[in-house]
């Protein structure tokens, strides 16, 4: 049995959706931001830095959402994966990793959105970290040159659509057609929308779009 520590609306949800696409038994720990449970001894046990998501899988803890969708492809969803030798494996990893540059600039379009109180919030933050992630998504127009990243569906869609998902709160994607396609592609999958009728209450993305 797999169990994902998770809370809601954040990178965790890269691997509920895996979960659910490579049809894993699985349990789901759900945590919260408000409070101090991601700095307890027990939590920071499985993840060094009281962030989510961490796995528990056969006895072993993981951590970091690009590693534990590499592991899990590999161990237990081949189909999602490109294991070495694989023509496309470092398309994979590259795309799978992607995700994480998008996530760079959501993480401070959050704080600065969101997170942050009002009187904290920079204007100048809002507006360069919106423009950078623009230009990561455009890079990522230009490289979608048919229905996935790859050949057929994999794990870096999943890594780098959920990015997107929420890119699309901060930025408009006007002009970004095949950006637009794929994330309507993605978020149709029963997978996708399996994981999201089990994400949990919303607590941090309360609004469509943070911008005007
Ligand atoms: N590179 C890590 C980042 C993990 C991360 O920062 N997760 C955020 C949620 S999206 C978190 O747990 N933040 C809690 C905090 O910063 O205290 C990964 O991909 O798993």
């Amino acid at each position: 049995m797999i169990t994902l520590h998770h809370v809601p609306q954040t990178r965790s949800f890269r691997i509920l959706w895996f979960l659910h696409e490579a049809g894993l038994p699985h349990r789901v720990s759900y945590h919260s931001f408000a409070g101090k449970a991601l700095r307890d001894p027990a939590f920071l046990a499985l993840s060094p830095a009281g962030r989510v998501p961490a796995v528990e899988v056969g006895g072993e803890v993981l951590f970091e959402s690009g590693a534990i969708l590499e592991v899990l492809a590999e161990g237990h969803a081949p189909a999602l994966g490109r294991a070495p030798g694989h023509a496309e494996r470092g398309r994979y990893l590259e795309w799978l990793h992607y995700g994480e540059t998008l996530a760079q600039h959501l993480a401070q379009l959050t704080f600065h959105h969101i997170a942050l109180k009002p009187a904290d919030r920079s204007p100048v933050v809002q507006k360069l970290e919106a423009l950078r992630l623009r230009r990561a998504l455009e890079g990522l127009d230009r490289a979608l040159t048919g229905d996935f990243l790859l050949e057929g569906f994999s794990a870096a869609d999943i890594m780098t659509g959920a990015s997107a998902e929420i890119a699309r709160r901060f930025v408009p994607f006007d002009g970004l057609d095949r950006v637009t396609d794929w994330h309507a592609r993605l978020t149709a999958r029963p997978g996708y929308q399996a994981a999201l009728a089990v994400d949990g209450p919303a607590e941090l993305y309360l609004q469509e779009r943070y911008y005007d």
